[in-house]
């Protein structure tokens, strides 16, 4: 039984631009299949190796693999749908698989554009994609094939949705084979070493509504800390990884998890650098550990700050305040750590005034690195659903953060554009100019350095925010810009709300109208039937599928009480951690 992975060669041109990223789902599905005793599996990274049809369809072909899988984000959808599509014609015998975050909700729309695809892997794939590859092995597929859950598959033109598989509650068994990667190629430009994103926690208590992470994982789950480290430390040893961004959603918000995760680094005295994403209010509340968390090598952090306008924040569900904002800055700042301010941009209420508010509000507060989203509403997330008609682009090729698929009410998209990159430009030249070169931490001075130079090398290859394909120049060129998109993609096929965890009604007050309001299951495990739709046109086909009985007021007294689910940080964090 051979596996060939595949990467889809899809680059957004803004978060990839410090260097090559090693794809965990990888080595994470790897190790679960390895432990499962299926150890014929490789690997071809076809967006590191920069491969086009041709020589995807070369390497496809040479492999002759049993299962070809590949994953999709949303952008990258059509990348990894035409992937497989060479891969049916190259190897007409073998399974085409997809899994990631995309299909797991939109596996509807995804038959309907490629009918090519044999299964879907829906949510969490380790548990799933084990259990498939037996099946097949054992000669159980197709025939049985509604018994295994969490995919999805077409059946004589229908879309067949199997109950969701249960999330893996003993994070502990899942062990990545990191060996399945060629480590040289994956190096992180601002220090030049290989670059890693292992796992702790899956999951998040919060339920933002512009995100569909915490959709996705359903309930939140950590790993043993002194495991991780075993983790971090084989990536060291072995893998001579030198830095690693954690792939959490939440990562600090078990604070004692945290911590001795934090100890155990230094303890073993790695060597390693890392950062993580998280939430201001965790700054805040481990306020005194920050010393401690940088001593661990914590040097960079990510800050969902999201918002210059507490309208926004509020809109957001994000449950923060500008206030905290500017204080998780500062602190992080007093202790020597790497600040990177994250905005969304391009709401409808957005002007080239409260774009200039959030570079004035980035620069008071004065983290060292910002970034500005363009805001992309993912078709699963509460948030699409209140936008309406307001998103105007269909092309997901285009859900990347970096091409406006709306356009704000009184500028239009050019300008938007444009008042991104005057904000990049004025906030990095001051930033190169007067405060990286000055820093006097040697450490943070490099690391700040070498992220300059990752930017200017893509913004001088015109990769940064795709400014080659969207042609834009500079301000006097504004005219220029072009935003080209497939118009026939008109619309989506309503996603899969049933299947997952869903907001409580608490944290969605007065939202606006929703064409797909999503029913409140509860997100319990087991509580779907096998369910049979038609295959969708790729219009707004309402399939939405009432497996769990609909409703909105379906969530029950316990779900109410569990922690994923408490109203506020304080109780989520006490609950977790007693948990
Ligand atoms: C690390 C990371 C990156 C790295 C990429 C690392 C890499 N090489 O893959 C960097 C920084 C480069 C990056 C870039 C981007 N990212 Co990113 N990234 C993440 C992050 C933080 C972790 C991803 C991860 O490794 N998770 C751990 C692994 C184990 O989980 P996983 O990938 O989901 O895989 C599991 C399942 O999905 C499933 N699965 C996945 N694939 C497959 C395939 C098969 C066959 C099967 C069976 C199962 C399966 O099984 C896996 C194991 O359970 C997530 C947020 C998060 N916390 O997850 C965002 C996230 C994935 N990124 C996101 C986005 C949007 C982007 C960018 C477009 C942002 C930008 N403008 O730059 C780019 C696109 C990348 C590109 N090529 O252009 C979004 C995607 C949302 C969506 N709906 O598509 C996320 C979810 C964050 C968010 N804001 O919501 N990203
Ligand atoms: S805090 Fe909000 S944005 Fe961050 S992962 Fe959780 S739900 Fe998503």
């Amino acid at each position: 039984m051979r596996i060939l992975f595949v990467h889809p060669n899809y680059s957004a041109g803004a978060a990839d631009i410090a260097g090559n990223w090693s794809p965990a789902w990888v080595a994470y599905l790897a190790g679960y299949l390895k432990q499962g005793g299926y150890t014929d599996y490789q690997f071809v990274d076809a967006l590191v190796d920069d491969l086009d049809e041709e020589q995807l369809r070369t390497a496809i072909r040479e492999a002759n693999a049993d299962i070809v899988a590949t994953t999709a984000m949303t952008p990258m959808i059509y990348a990894a749908q035409r992937l497989l599509q060479i891969a049916r014609e190259e190897c007409p015998n073998a399974i085409t698989l997809l899994g990631g975050i995309h299909p797991t909700f939109m596996y509807q729309q995804v038959f309907g554009e490629a009918p090519w695809i044999d299964v879907i892997v829906r949510g969490e794939g380790e548990a799933v994609t084990l259990n498939l590859v037996r099946a097949i092995d054992e000669g159980r597929w197709p025939a049985e094939r509604e018994q295994i859950k969490g995919i999805a598959y077409l059946e004589d033109d229908n879309v067949i949705a199997t109950p969701v598989e249960p999330s893996i509650k003993d994070v502990d068994s899942i062990w990545p084979d990191w060996g399945i990667l060629e480590w040289k190629k994956y190096i992180y430009i601002p220090l030049g070493v290989p670059v890693a994103t292992p796992n702790m926690a899956r999951g998040c208590p919060f339920t933002c509504s512009f995100c569909s992470q915490w959709k996705f994982w359903r309930d939140y789950r950590v790993r043993d800390p002194k495991q991780m480290v075993d983790e971090i430390e084989e990536l060291v040893k072995v893998h001579g990884v030198g830095f690693f961004i954690l792939a959490d959603e939440e990562p600090q918000i078990n604070r004692n998890k945290f911590i001795e995760f934090c100890q155990e680094l230094i303890d073993r005295d790695l060597g390693i650098h890392w950062g993580i994403n998280t939430r201001v209010t965790d700054v805040m509340r481990d306020e005194e550990l920050l010393p401690f968390y940088r001593k661990a090598g914590l040097v960079h952090v990510s800050l969902g700050t999201e918002a210059a306008a507490q309208l926004n924040l509020d809109r957001f569900v994000k449950e923060t305040t500008i206030e905290q904002n500017k204080r998780a800055v500062r602190l992080l700042q007093e202790n020597g750590i790497v600040t990177e301010a994250q905005f969304i941009v391009g709401l409808e209420n957005e002007t080239r005034e409260t774009l200039e508010e959030t570079y004035q509000m980035v620069m008071d507060w004065g983290a060292d690195m910002a970034n500005w989203s363009m805001y992309t509403p993912w078709p699963f997330s509460d948030m699409f659903s209140e936008m309406g008609d307001k998103v105007e682009v269909f092309d997901y090729s285009k859900y990347n953060f970096v091409q406006p698929i709306m356009k704000p009410d009184n500028i239009d998209r050019a300008e938007l554009l444009d008042g991104v990159m005057a904000n990049y430009r004025r906030f990095y030249m001051k930033r190169m100019l007067f405060q990286y070169p000055w820093v006097k931490d040697a450490f943070r001075r490099r690391y700040l350095i070498g992220c300059i130079k990752a930017f200017f090398k893509s913004a001088f290859e015109r990769k940064f925010y795709q400014l080659g394909k969207q042609n834009y120049w500079g301000p006097m060129f504004k005219k220029l810009i072009r935003f080209d998109y497939d118009k026939s993609k008109e619309k989506i096929v309503e996603p899969d709300h049933n299947a997952w965890k869903q907001a409580p009604a608490a944290k969605r007050p007065a939202v606006g109208t929703s064409a797909a309001v999503p029913k409140a299951c509860g997100g319990g495990t087991e509580q779907l039937e096998s369910v049979e739709v038609a295959i969708p046109e790729t219009k707004k086909a309402k399939a939405s599928m009432m497996a769990c009985g609909g409703g909105g007021e379906q969530l029950t007294e316990e779900q109410m009480n569990n922690p994923e689910l408490a109203i506020n940080q304080e109780e989520r964090a006490k609950a977790l951690e007693e948990a």
